[in-house]
């Protein structure tokens, strides 16, 4: 009799091990599931984005080795009420700044000029699209090179959306 009990008694501690194993599996498994949820979004919806802004096709253009400056270029579709991008910020350069350039007219005719702008106006009736030639993000002071291939966070910071850290690549 008393062997038959210990035996039952080491089924039952058997079992409840093999709950407890269970149970952590499932926690596991449940947690890689969400991470590849979450990396597998970042993956494939290249848009970066908060509940109003998406952000996407967030690029620059690799730098030569001597350069000082760079130019991040972007699309951002505001699916919210009017916003506006008021900031920006970069660990990559000694400052960041909002910047269009502009084709001189007149005596400056066929000459490129870029200033600085407060801000960017996103009434959200169009996508906003920075690209060479027009809007951009000026990074003043780089660090070091920016080499084909590579990639760097940038943070866009807006009035109502707060702020939204990007992954720039940089290209051709
Ligand atoms: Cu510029």
């Amino acid at each position: 009799m008393l062997g038959l009990n210990s035996f039952l008694i080491q089924i039952i501690f058997l079992k409840i091990e093999l709950k407890s194993t269970m149970q952590k599996l499932l926690k596991l498994g449940f947690l890689s599931f969400l991470m590849l949820t979450f990396l597998g979004a970042g993956e494939f919806v290249s848009a970066q984005q908060s509940a109003s802004i998406a952000v996407s096709n967030i690029w620059s253009r690799s730098t030569p080795p001597m350069a000082k400056n760079g130019a991040v270029y972007f699309t951002i579709v505001n699916n919210g009420p009017a916003d506006k991008l008021t900031g920006v910020s970069a660990s990559v350069a000694q400052r960041s700044t909002l910047h269009r350039s502009k084709m001189g007219s007149g005596k400056l005719h066929g000459v490129m000029r870029m200033r600085g702008l407060s801000h960017i106006v996103l009434s959200g009736n169009q996508p906003f699209i920075a690209k060479p030639g027009g809007h951009h993000i000026m990074l003043m002071g780089l660090k070091k090179p920016l080499k084909l291939g590579d990639s760097f966070d940038l943070t866009l910071i807006f009035e109502k959306a707060g702020e939204i850290t990007v992954t720039v690549s940089v290209q051709k």
